[in-house]
């Protein structure tokens, strides 16, 4: 890895799963007990607000219950200590990265403590509950406050940040993430044949085939040690 210049890391929802914010798929999963067009979609809101603000209501309470993981630090550490290019994208909505120090950092997905007005299209920090009756603080707009989240169906933030650090990286980590939700699961097939690729994640993925090198295990374990090897090898 010494002939390394610019890097790259996707980060899912396994990320912050040893941080005690629960992952999407699987038992026990955010998915159980819900369908997926209800509380991710633009119809599913639509149909029932309610539910869909009921839903990240919760979700965005938990986030003071929650803390960063050794992993989250260690890629804080990497963007630290790295001279060359860094770019950390994450599917993630929580704000566990940013909390661990990062700063070179893009949520695709959106973020849990930010809400938007679709009148007028301000985004605010919101901390707090959202319902149909909020006002929003920026129009004066009621009832068109909404997560600011990408939901299914709707083109995830910044891609064409990403797709140019995506083009000139020479080192690709893909952390925590199942790999069936696009467009982050074809980032391994878009970076240039040069580059390295890394999965790290509990089990194969979906899209395991298309890296150089698999790291079984968890990110509180892991993360730190293959942080470390990144540095050691400059
Ligand atoms: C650990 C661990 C530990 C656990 N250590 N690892 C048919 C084919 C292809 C695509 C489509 C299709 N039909 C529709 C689409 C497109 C659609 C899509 O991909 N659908 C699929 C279901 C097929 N995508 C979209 O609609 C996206 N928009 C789009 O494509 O627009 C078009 C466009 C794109 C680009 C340019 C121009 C136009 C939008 C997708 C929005 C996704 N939104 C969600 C929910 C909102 C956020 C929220 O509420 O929190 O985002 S869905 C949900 O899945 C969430 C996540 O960010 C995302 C990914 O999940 P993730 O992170 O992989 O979590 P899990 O739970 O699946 O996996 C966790 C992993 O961690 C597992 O592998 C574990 O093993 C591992 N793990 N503990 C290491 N300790």
């Amino acid at each position: 890895m010494n002939s390394t210049q610019n890097i790259v890391v996707l980060t899912g929802a396994g990320m912050s799963a040893e941080s005690g914010v629960p992952t999407f798929r699987g038992v026990d999963g955010l998915w159980e007990g819900h369908h997926i067009e209800e509380v991710a979609s633009p119809e599913g809101f639509a149909r029932n607000p309610a539910l869909v603000h009921r839903f990240y209501n919760l979700r965005r309470a938990a986030l003071k219950c929650v803390e960063p993981n050794a992993g989250h630090r260690a890629l804080a550490m990497l963007e630290s200590e790295w001279t060359g290019g860094f770019l950390l994208v994450t599917q993630n909505v929580d704000d566990l990265h940013e909390r661990a120090g990062s700063r070179k950092l893009l949520h695709m997905h959106g973020e849990l403590r930010k809400v938007r007005c679709e009148a007028c299209y301000a985004v605010a920090v919101w901390e707090n509950d959202l319902d149909a009756g909020t006002v929003c603080p920026a129009c004066g707009e009621t009832g068109a406050m909404r997560p600011h989240i990408v939901w299914f169906g709707e083109i995830p933030f910044e891609m064409e940040t990403i797709a140019a650090a995506l083009k000139s990286a020479d080192l690709f980590l893909c952390i925590g993430t199942s790999g069936l939700v696009y467009p982050a699961a074809g980032f391994a097939q878009r970076v240039s044949n040069e580059c390295r690729l890394i999965e790290l994640n509990i089990e194969s993925t979906e899209i395991s085939r298309h890296f150089h090198e698999h790291i079984v295990g968890a990110v509180s374990a892991e993360l730190p040690k293959l942080v470390e090897s990144i540095l050691r090898a400059r």
